[in-house]
């Protein structure tokens, strides 16, 4: 018996807003159960032997994880609002903007969880080291968006949105990493951004 297409996962997570992003710019309709994996009772586990967000469960029952697998799944079962180039040389170019993205939001979300330690368990030799891959990747993505509209120019896609997942998770979790006055340009691109519903309505909270 097939059930509705469901994505796990938490209001917070910039893994789980990419997906949420690409599914609204697609027109996908699908059910969103929101479970914190950190939760006592979470059931993330069931789904996803990683015990991480986002999982998408298809109509079969079948998980996929993680977020880069789902967005592929997801733009290749609907044929509107394609976030991800046809042709490979485009298509690498999408993806390596993602891992950049998706890497800054790995480090941040290393050192948010190891300030959630007691003071005394937390590394700050880690923490730094964290937070310098953080710095270089901030630079790395505002050198490589210059002055142009999109990351990869003139047409919005995938790069922009993990882009911008990443911009608003340091947003949300790292008010002090003042990335708006170090890198205009990434100022201006989220803004922009941000004009689209789909991202307002997937705005971290909580
Ligand atoms: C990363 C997901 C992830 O770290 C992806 O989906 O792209 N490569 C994966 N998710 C975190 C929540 S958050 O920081 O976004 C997660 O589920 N952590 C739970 C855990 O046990 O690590």
């Amino acid at each position: 018996m097939s059930s509705k297409m469901k994505l796990i996962g938490s209001l917070t997570s910039p893994f789980v807003r990419k997906v949420r992003l690409v599914a609204a710019e697609k027109y996908i309709e699908y059910e969103f159960v929101v479970d914190v994996p950190w939760d006592e009772g979470t059931h993330v586990p069931d789904f996803n032997p990683l015990g991480k967000v986002p999982v998408w469960v298809q109509e079969d029952g079948k998980s996929l994880y993680d977020s880069r697998v789902i967005v592929e799944y997801l733009d290749n079962i609907s044929p509107a609002g394609h976030v991800l180039p046809k042709e490979p040389r485009p298509r690498i170019v999408v993806r390596r903007w993602e891992a950049l993205a998706d890497g800054v939001c790995d480090a941040a979300a290393l050192v948010h969880l190891e300030k959630k330690r007691p003071p005394a368990q937390q590394n700050a030799d880690w923490m730094r080291r964290q937070m310098d891959k953080v710095r270089a990747g901030l630079k790395c993505m505002s050198d490589d968006l210059g002055q142009q509209t999109w990351c990869t120019g003139e047409i919005f896609c995938l790069a922009d949105i993990a882009l911008g997942c990443a911009l608003g998770y340091l947003e949300f979790r790292f008010p002090d990493i003042d990335w708006r006055r170090d890198h205009p340009n990434l100022s201006e691109v989220y803004d922009r951004l941000m004009q689209r519903p789909t991202f307002r309505d997937t705005a971290p909270v909580g």
